[in-house]
């Protein structure tokens, strides 16, 4: 006798799966590759919810199923271990961050091996360890060692840059450099001292130091990247973020642009994700501009993408930190300019960006000239230009740009139109259109398409500007003030940074007495006791970001205990890129963009066969919390506590409500929702206070009393008001989150029903991409599922019975129907159609009481990507020694699908009384014939003779006696 013991089953097989590493990956093979990637998960304090392994199911379907189907398939796990959450306890607590660290990937370990998923452990990699950074360091050094030449397209050995520099200077270099990199000749460069060079070089190396104005949040004690920066505050623990300038550690990420934004089009990503990357990276094409100055020999650059605006042009506008503003102010205006810039100056780029309504500014006192009609215009400063972006200057055309418009409203300066679209251009700035004709100039009656290449041709020959490209992406900060990261390999040698060798790899992290900036406000590795490069030179104290690690992490996992390299190249070259990345879509535009940029360049190092990491990616969507609300009666705040049931609590609510004379008894309705001034205020609010209740200890939203009494210690004497003998919870979707008591953990899930049932009910939930709540009501549904199907291999007491017969037509219609869909879905990632699949198919092999081996033992491998314990089990006892991981996934026969068979309602006297089924070919005499000797039918007969039998051929059947 044996029942469905889910408990017992799936620990057998996760202990069977570890012994026999089951889930082994063959570093190489003669088979095909199959990678299927998760995002490593930041091991947090908390241990992972029911959303977290949402997308791990779903890549453990598919790497099962193409296990089955003859792939050799990388899938593992590991850890994104450095970070701040760890830092922030070890700051609080003391305890060193790797201990916390380590605690919570073991509970992490434990918990992920409890939903059975089919990864290889033994690959498990934690960016935290030397041995992995070792060679996040090596990349870093790889970095440093190179720049990038755009007339090549690659990344290349700084060497050869420098060998370029000694026979002929930078006049020819076509590189990606800083933006003041000067022009130099051979001979200029021999006779740079070391210093001078190392300062050149910084400006095209791949990784360098810099000033660089930054994000700096003094509360994390640290700078941040852009995608860390959330609305002026920290994503993280929302503190707030100030403009800094500091040296910093950066990437030059923005020498790929082009090719990380050509790149997208050749990847199988969702089409939001992309599109927030080539936002991020946002290409403009225009051009670059040089206004002459009145009485000055600079010259103001600007960039525009409407060159063809330029008759337009009534002002400039500088960014507040421009270089040449304070050369441009003249002695009248510099008071007011100098107060300008210092208010600007605090304004983060992002409120400066989105703010539309304040207009504010100041005028220098000085003039350009517009070198296309000669008019004087007057050179102003304004905060809504960047001084990051283009050249940090605009040439202002008011009838073109709402917010030169509305600078020039403000500022009362003359608005002038360039094309005929714009008779009324006072009323409103009027993008000038494709199509419209421009009325000045050498442009005179030219559409706008039309006007801008000989627009670009005149500013090329007058030596005035030239077509320009540019990007709105910036090179990223790649240095942290803190602890719990990786070690920088570098030390400075005379102020020159210097790369540690590679036989000193890797530079661990060094002991510390407190997780804190010393007094001086050095990071806090400047607290390391004795820790100098060869006990003299300084290291580097900023650690890499958070994002350093995961940059190539899934090259590791290829070959994650080689000491001779990152991966041999001969496995990098077999597994080449992850063909299936899943992962949330927080990280569009941090990690999937920096992953793409080192897998690019270490492309071009010939490191790594593919120019991109991820060939598919899909996000998952969040599971949203379900929350409980009790309802606790305001009266008794200061006594024993009373809960009202939801229902009870509306009614006395309004009751109280009336009672006042508030509202009328006609006003019941509406008075649900009482609005005052802007805010609503349900009258619930009014009596009770709602407070979140674990909803742990709420089944169907109904809460159990005695378990919320022992829940916290001021309801034990609590008092309820029940609506039909219960207590009804209120109940609303939010994020999961430990503070909202709404968190559930697939722990207690599969304690309960088991992780096959927390496996398929995760997929059952709905399409992966979409953001659902977690709703257990139909938990029970899918634990029924794995019961019945268990039963179809035991009879009814309780033994394993199944029979060598040959299937009939219905049944092995219904499996390979079944084989065929979840193919295709699977296919398609579609894994929420597969299992009410699964369901049917089970519902009408028990009702044709089929335990046949021809048709269970395919279904049992079909099943098990989805519910991968029930299935060994069941394996097992068909007869297999060898786990069902390996079997092979059947094939589907059409001949078994196609339709040949009707079922007929059959009636007597115009009365359902059975159904009968007839293969469709049925000559009408022998449906006659088996109708008049079915039992089901006759007995409505009365013991009279039938007077007629009407068949319609594939609809009915009707008996009339
Ligand atoms: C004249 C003009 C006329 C412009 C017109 C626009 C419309 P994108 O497409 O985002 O690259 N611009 C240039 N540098 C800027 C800076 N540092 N800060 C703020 N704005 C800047 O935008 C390019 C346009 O944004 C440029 O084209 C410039 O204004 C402005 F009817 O020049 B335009």
């Amino acid at each position: 006798m044996s029942e469905y013991n889910f408990n017992q089953i799936e620990k057998k097989w996760q202990r069977y799966w570890e012994e026999n590493q089951t889930f082994k990956a063959e570093a190489k093979s003669e088979k095909p590759k199959y990678y299927a990637l998760d995002m490593f998960p930041y091991p947090s304090g908390a241990g992972l919810h029911v959303g977290h392994p949402l997308g791990y199911i779903a890549s453990d379907i598919v790497s099962r199923y193409k296990r089955l189907q003859g792939y050799n398939v990388l899938h593992p796990m590991g850890f994104d271990a450095f970070g701040l959450p760890a830092e922030q306890y070890a700051i609080q607590t003391g305890q060193h961050p790797a201990i916390t660290t380590e605690q919570n990937i073991k509970r992490y370990v434990e918990q992920l091996k409890n939903i059975g998923f089919s990864f290889d452990w033994e690959r498990e990699i934690r960016t935290s360890e030397p041995s992995y950074y070792k060679w996040t360091q090596w990349i870093f050094m790889q970095l440093f060692n190179s720049y990038y030449n755009y007339s090549t397209d690659k990344a290349e050995p700084i060497d050869a840059l420098v060998r370029v520099f000694e026979q002929s200077g930078n006049e020819k270099v076509n590189a990606a450099c800083d933006e003041d990199t000067a022009a130099f000749s051979s001979h200029d460069w021999q006779n740079y001292n070391e210093h001078q060079k190392s300062e050149i070089l910084l400006k095209y190396r791949l990784t360098y130091v810099a000033e660089a104005i930054v994000n700096w949040c003094p509360a994390l004690g640290t700078v941040l990247a852009n995608d860390e920066v959330v609305g002026g505050v920290s994503e993280r623990g929302g503190y707030p973020v100030e403009r800094k300038r500091m040296r910093q550690w950066m990437m030059r990420i923005t020498a790929y642009s082009e090719r990380l934004l050509q790149g997208l089009d050749t990847i199988d990503w969702p089409e939001p994700i992309k599109e927030m990357q080539r936002n991020w990276i946002g290409k403009s094409v225009g051009a670059e501009m040089a206004f002459p100055v009145e009485n000055s020999d600079e010259k103001i650059k600007v960039f525009t993408t409407r060159i063809d605006t330029v008759y337009g042009v009534t002002f400039l506008v500088l960014a507040p930190e421009h270089e040449l503003v304070e050369q441009f102010t003249t002695d009248e205006q510099r008071a007011t300019v100098e107060e300008y810039v210092s208010v600007a100056k605090n304004r983060s780029e992002r409120e400066r960006m989105t703010d539309v309504k304040t207009v504010s500014g100041a005028f220098t006192g000085s003039y350009a000239i517009n070198p296309f009609n000669n008019e004087r215009i007057p050179i102003y400063i304004a905060d809504y230009v960047l001084a990051g972006y283009g050249t940090g200057a605009v040439m202002a055309v008011p009838s073109g740009d709402q917010r030169d418009w509305n600078f020039a409203k403000h500022f009362n300066l003359p608005i002038v139109p360039v094309s005929d679209a714009q008779k009324d251009i006072d009323t409103q700035a009027d993008n000038t259109k494709e199509g419209h004709y421009i009325n000045s100039g050498i442009v005179n009656g030219l559409t706008y398409q039309e006007a801008l290449p000989v627009l670009v041709k005149f500013l090329e020959e007058n030596k005035l500007g030239k077509a320009r490209i540019n990007y709105r992406m910036r090179d990223a900060v790649f240095s942290r003030q803190r602890y719990w990261g990786e070690p920088v390999p570098v030390y400075f040698k005379d102020r020159i940074p210097h790369l540690l060798e590679e036989s000193e790899l890797p530079l661990e992290l060094p002991k510390i007495d407190a997780y804190l900036p010393t007094e001086t406000g050095e990071p806090p590795l400047g607290r390391a006791v004795d820790w100098k490069y060869n006990g003299q030179y300084e290291y580097e104290l900023s650690t890499m970001p958070g994002w350093a690690g995961s940059s190539w992490y899934w090259y590791r996992y290829m070959d994650p205990k080689n000491d001779e390299a990152f991966a041999a190249e001969d496995i990098v070259n077999y597994w080449r890129n992850v063909d299936l990345y899943i992962g949330g879509s927080e990280h569009a535009t941090g990690h999937l963009l920096y992953s793409r940029f080192w897998n690019k360049f270490m492309f071009d190092m010939g490191l790594v066969p593919e120019q991109e990491p991820f060939k598919k990616l899909i996000n998952q969507g969040m599971i949203q919390g379900r929350s409980n609300f009790v309802y606790r009666y305001k009266s008794s705040e200061k006594t024993q506590p009373k809960y009202y049931s939801l229902n009870k609590a509306k009614e006395k609510a309004h009751e109280l409500h009336d009672s006042l004379g508030a509202i009328s008894q006609l006003n019941k309705e509406a008075s649900n929702l009482v609005t005052e001034g802007k805010y609503s205020i349900h009258p619930l609010d009014e009596y009770f206070t709602r407070l979140h209740v674990d909803v742990n200890i709420v089944e169907n939203d109904v809460l159990d009393m005695e378990a919320f009494k022992s829940w916290r210690q001021e309801n034990a004497e609590a008092e309820f008001i029940l609506e039909d003998g219960k207590y009804i919870c209120g109940v609303e979707i939010e994020k999961m989150s430990k503070s909202k008591y709404n968190v559930v953990n697939p722990d207690d899930i599969v304690e309960r029903q088991g992780a096959d049932t927390l496996r398929m009910y995760e997929m059952f939930l709905g399409p992966l991409e979409q953001f659902k709540p977690w709703n257990t009501n139909g938990m029970d549904g899918v634990h029924k599922f794995l019961k019945r199907f268990w039963n179809l291999f035991h009879d009814k007491n309780g033994n394993f019975a199944v029979s060598d017969e040959a299937p009939t037509a219905a049944e092995l219609k219904s499996l390979h129907k079944t084989i065929k869909k979840v193919e295709e879905d699977i296919e398609r990632f579609s894994f929420n159609t597969s299992v009410s699949t699964f369901m049917i198919c089970a519902n009408e092999l028990t009702q044709l009481k089929c335990n046949k081996r021809a048709i269970l033992e395919p279904l049992t491998v079909i099943l098990s990507p989805y519910a991968p314990h029930i299935t060994e089990e069941l394996w097992e006892k068909l007869g297999y020694s060898e786990s069902i991981s390996y079997a092979s996934f059947p094939v589907w026969n059409e001949e078994y699908l196609v339709e040949n068979t009707f079922e007929y309602p059959v009636s007597v006297n115009g009365k359902m009384r059975a159904k009968l089924t007839f293969a469709t070919d049925t000559p009408r005499e022998e449906i006659e014939k088996a109708v008049l000797a079915d039992e089901q039918v006759t007995k409505f007969f009365d013991g009279k003779p039938p007077k007629k039998i009407i068949i319609v051929p594939n609809k009915i059947i009707n008996v009339v006696v």
